[in-house]
């Protein structure tokens, strides 16, 4: 297996879950590289069922687990997340994983602000997952951020929380909000300093090394092509860049050792939070989507909208993202069903397009155009080669390749690992 970028392509929770968790297991190093413990999925090893956030996937089988500086860090959540997986029996030591030593930390104040926002924006606001993503980020670009290795230098770290808070305490004196304390927070990092740095390293020399080596290495995203800072459906989207051309730049490697992206598709579209949503079903058949698909948040447990497969994002995310070869998941969450619909193109002001274009306003008003297959009664669930299959499936499948313009190269029909064709 050549080095493996998994991504999603649509809103997140396309169930990259068990496919990296499958690809974890044949990998040789794991590695994040943006977002942060906004994300979130289940892994289940020997029937153990352990919860990441802000982890590798690599890290519950003992394989090398790398933050990428394209992360940002909230340090506090990492080491309860560290706790919690001990308390399951894996201990995770700095053997395992390694930590990008100039990646930026999420502080108290991050989430805070987030939250804070979103409260203010009312109808409008983004439906964050209150982590303090964004104003991470924003702090990480306006280049007053905590990072990972200021913690070893006392006389930076202080000099550095005070520029962070003078641009802060700006912005809450003109709130009328109460300033914060820099001794504080100096005092909580000062105390945090030393379970951090022992995972701390330049891990783009250790990536360097492992690649040289000959070493697999799997790339693990987070969220999808349409949170994408830049590609997504902006502002409705997450603070960093979600495609897989961040796999290059949020670990610090070249782009052509990024290898296969694989970009994991659901077999219809749900989205979390606010922001425009072309095919989404707000009747019986998108309540019925989301029962059988459970679909609820893992970080957040909030109920995600739920609609047909829209092929005109999935086509966006391929180009945009590069991606090779898509993983279908939750093809059995369509069983039973008479008819689906697929959504070909978007009628916007009367004029069929093609694409999603980039203005907010523009998406609101486009209008699907749809294509209607047959559906098929028997259980696709568990099914393990493609001749399980009932031909009406196949024809669904087949359809999705040709209109989104990548293969399917693996199909998964169920959330059990086994439950996996291999296409190509
Ligand atoms: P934020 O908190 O600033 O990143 O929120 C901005 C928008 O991004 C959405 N968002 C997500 N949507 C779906 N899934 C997310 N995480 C997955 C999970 C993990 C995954 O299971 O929770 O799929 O990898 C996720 N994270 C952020 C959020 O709803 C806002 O619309
Ligand atoms: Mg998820």
């Amino acid at each position: 297996m050549a080095n493996v970028v998994v991504v999603g392509s649509q809103w997140g929770d396309e169930g990259k879950g068990k496919v990296v968790d499958w690809l974890a297991a044949r990998a040789d190093v794991v590695v994040r590289f943006q977002g942060g413990h906004n994300a979130g999925h289940t892994l289940v090893v020997d029937g153990v069922s352990y919860k990441l956030s802000l982890l590798p996937s690599g890290v519950v089988r003992g394989t090398l687990s790398i933050i990428g500086n394209g992360v940002v860090i909230n340090p506090w959540a990492l080491m309860e997340e560290i706790d919690r997986i001990g308390a399951q029996g894996v201990t995770i030591t700095p053997e395992v994983l390694r930590i990008a030593e100039n990646a930026c930390l999420i502080l108290p104040l991050h989430s805070t602000l987030d939250q804070a926002r979103e409260v203010a924006a009312g109808k409008g606001k983004i439906g964050t997952t209150g982590r303090g993503i964004g104003p991470a980020y924003e702090d990480k670009v306006g280049r007053r951020a905590i990072r990972v290795c200021d913690l070893a230098d006392d006389a930076t770290l202080e000099m550095k929380v005070d520029r962070l808070l003078a641009h802060h305490n700006a912005l809450l004196r003109g709130l009328g909000a109460e300033e914060l304390n820099g001794d504080d927070l100096l005092a909580e990092l000062r105390a945090l300093a030393p379970k951090l740095l022992p995972y701390a390293e330049p891990v783009w020399l250790t990536l360097d090394t492992a690649y040289r080596a000959g070493k697999r290495i799997l790339f693990e995203g987070a969220q999808g092509a349409m949170l994408d800072v830049d590609h997504g459906t902006y502002p409705f989207v997450t603070s960093s860049n979600t495609v897989a051309g961040m796999a290059a730049a949020g670990s610090g490697m070249g782009p052509g050792r990024v290898g296969y992206v694989l970009g994991i598709t659901k077999a219809y579209t749900t989205r979390v939070g606010s922001g425009p949503f072309p095919t989404e079903l707000n009747d019986a058949v998108g309540d019925r989507i989301g029962e059988r698909g459970r679909e609820f948040g893992t970080v957040t447990g909030r109920k995600r909208r739920c609609g047909w497969f829209d092929a005109v994002l999935v086509r966006q995310a391929v180009k945009t993202g590069g991606i090779d070869g898509i993983a279908l998941t939750k093809l059995d969450v369509l069983d039973g069903m008479d008819e689906l619909k697929v959504c070909i193109g978007y009628e916007l002001d009367g004029t069929v397009i093609e694409h999603l274009p980039a203005a907010v306003a523009q998406q609101e008003r486009c209008v699907p155009v749809y294509e209607t297959l047959e559906g098929w009664q028997d259980s696709t669930e568990g099914a393990r080669s493609w001749a399980q299959l009932p031909a009406t499936a196949v024809k669904y499948v087949r359809r999705i390749e040709e209109l989104i313009g990548a293969p399917v190269s693996l199909l998964s029909t169920s959330p059990e690992r086994e439950d996996t064709i291999l296409v190509h």
